[in-house]
């Protein structure tokens, strides 16, 4: 199979791209162009764990929040995670082989791993509405078929779909039914539950809540998606949708455009007030914002999502009189005003982990209730056995009060609402929407729980961007040498100042992020950084400034 593989690569999916790619913050990506070698091999590799793991696995052709020239792939472990870390190394070591070393690369996993080719090997594929996907999808599948697999085409779906066909087929249908369908079935009934439930405590009408909301769909696959899954439930939730494919994906709109630049999607008519949502481009982030009185934007982003959702679950937690240890994980990204808010006032704990679904993810499965964001809107909610289980028994148990047994019944339909396999925008709308609705908050009563620090994030290019080495979830900076301290110096100079830099995973620049006390503060501080690191790690171009 192996030189089978080998000769198939050379003939069909050559590499014609010398330079390395890695296999990034959320698997590789690169200009499309770059890719059809990669994601021939990465086919191969998804045969290989799907018979490492007994269980299917999935690849999704996306670059998310990218521009539209980009393309990449996530490649979906068997409980519809994302790849297991210790293959990044493993996937990256094949993508980036000359054409007459594959055979023994592939030869060298098949011994190290152990891996008995006689046994099945299943992998479901998705895409995204990129113009370039359906060819790499193409690739990618018959690197899949030359190392025997079944392979499973879903075609155009959200990237959390996919992860999601993947965690139920391999429950055996007991985390749903991995279909479009079965998914739509499984978000919409708990939201038409829990709605029901609510309307049945309080009434038709629910505080300042309005059961309506502005979608800016980023000209992606989240379009065509939502336009399906609002059908189902246009009597509890009015959706009207701008940016659903008619312009280029990405391109001013789309959650990366709106939280980065703070400002509105283009192409969109909101009303002062309205609540909106814009996703990203494969539909795993979310982020809201409003237009107050005065026309000023106002954004609600991942951070804010975590905190609604922590003070929630913990009410519930409270009425239910339960013990579960509950917590949520941020990245050095979550705004210092959030972090504060759940500690302090909600009472709950806040780990910071490197940048990075996949780090936030695992560590959110160490709490029974683990509730993960990244800022950037990437995020979900992890359930243990132990919190589902003790909520079935109090929801069951006659001796507890209507109350008590009313919010096990509440948190037993929130978790049908979740994707608890990652970040999915739709089931984190739903679960937005239900809350403020239970809550019966406006966006602006949403915002009022706390004030965001004022902050600003930029982008460097430079020549090499793994120049800067990252030594700790905070973002602190070992390399280039001393120019740490010099960050030190400039943040120290500005009240309630916090900076950081870090080479993106996903593109080809330096991030930069700073918060301080005043926007012009916060503006100041980051130009004031990217300036440094423009001049320290090799800039290319000119500096940014805001
Ligand atoms: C991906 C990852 C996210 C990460 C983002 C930016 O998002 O899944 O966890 O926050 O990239 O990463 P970086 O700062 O390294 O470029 P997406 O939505 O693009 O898949």
């Amino acid at each position: 199979l192996a030189l089978a593989a080998e000769r198939k690569g050379k003939d069909d999916h050559p590499r014609t791209y010398g330079k390395e790619i890695d296999y990034g913050t959320a698997g590789f990506r690169s200009k499309a162009e770059h890719l059809d070698h990669i994601l021939y091999r990465m086919g191969i590799l998804a045969a290989l764990r799907s018979r490492v793991k007994g269980a299917t696995v999935g690849v999704m052709i996306t670059a998310s929040h990218n521009p539209v020239a980009d393309n990449g792939v996530k490649l979906i472990d068997p409980q519809g995670e994302m790849l297991e870390m210790s293959w990044e190394t493993i996937a990256t070591d094949l993508a980036n082989l000359n054409d007459n070393e594959l055979s023994a690369a592939l030869i060298h996993i098949i011994e190290k791993e152990n891996i008995d080719l006689a046994k099945p090997a299943s992998v479901f594929f998705g895409r995204d509405t990129r113009p370039s996907s359906e060819q790499l999808s193409n690739a990618a599948l018959e690197g899949s078929r030359v190392f025997n697999a079944d392979v499973k085409d879903f075609g155009i779906v959200t990237t959390p779909m996919l992860h999601y066909f993947v965690a139920a087929h391999n429950s055996n249908n007991e985390y749903g039914d991995p279909t479009v369908t079965g998914y739509f079935f499984k978000l919409t009934t708990a939201f038409r539950s829990f709605r029901e439930e609510i309307i049945s405590e309080k009434g038709p009408e629910s505080g300042n809540y309005q059961p309506a909301i502005v979608a800016d769909m980023a000209n992606g696959v989240g379009g065509p998606i939502m336009k399906q899954m609002s059908e189902l439930i246009k009597d509890l939730l009015t959706i009207e949708f701008f940016n659903t494919g008619e312009g280029e994906l990405n391109h001013e709109s789309g959650a990366d455009y709106v939280k980065v630049r703070q400002t509105l999607p283009k192409r969109v008519r909101i009303k002062s007030k309205d609540r909106c949502v814009s996703f990203d481009g494969d539909a795993d982030r979310i982020v809201y914002y409003y237009q107050d009185q005065s026309v000023k934007f106002r954004l609600l982003d991942g951070d804010r999502i975590a905190s609604l959702v922590a003070g929630y679950l913990r009410s519930l937690l409270d009425i239910m009189g339960i013990e579960l240890n509950i917590g949520v994980v941020q990245t050095a990204y979550a705004n210092g005003a959030s972090t504060k808010y759940i500690t302090e006032v909600l009472q709950i704990p806040v780990a910071c982990v490197y940048t990075g679904v996949k780090h936030l993810h695992h560590k959110a499965q160490e709490f029974d209730i683990g509730i993960y964001f990244e800022a950037n809107g990437h995020g979900t909610v992890l359930f243990s056995k132990k919190a589902k289980v003790l909520a079935k028994a109090a929801r069951e148990d006659k001796r507890l009060n209507g109350g008590k047994r009313g919010a096990a019944r509440k948190m037993l339909t929130f978790i049908d609402m979740v994707n608890e396999t990652t970040g999915d925008s739709i089931s984190d709308l739903l679960i937005v929407e239900t809350i403020l609705h239970a809550r019966g908050w406006s966006v602006e009563d949403w915002e009022n729980s706390y004030a965001d620090l004022p902050n600003r994030l930029l982008k460097v290019t430079v020549k090499d961007r793994n120049v800067i080495k990252v030594i700790d979830p905070e973002c602190h900076i070992s390399e280039p040498e001393g120019l740490q301290e010099d960050f030190d110096r400039l943040i120290s100079m500005f009240t309630q100042g916090r900076a950081f830099v870090r080479p993106s995973g996903t593109e080809d620049v330096v991030r930069v992020y700073a918060e301080a006390n005043t926007q012009s503060s916060a503006d100041k501080l980051a130009v004031h950084i990217a300036k440094l690191v423009h001049q320290k790690a090799g800039g290319i171009g000119d500096a940014p400034t805001w």
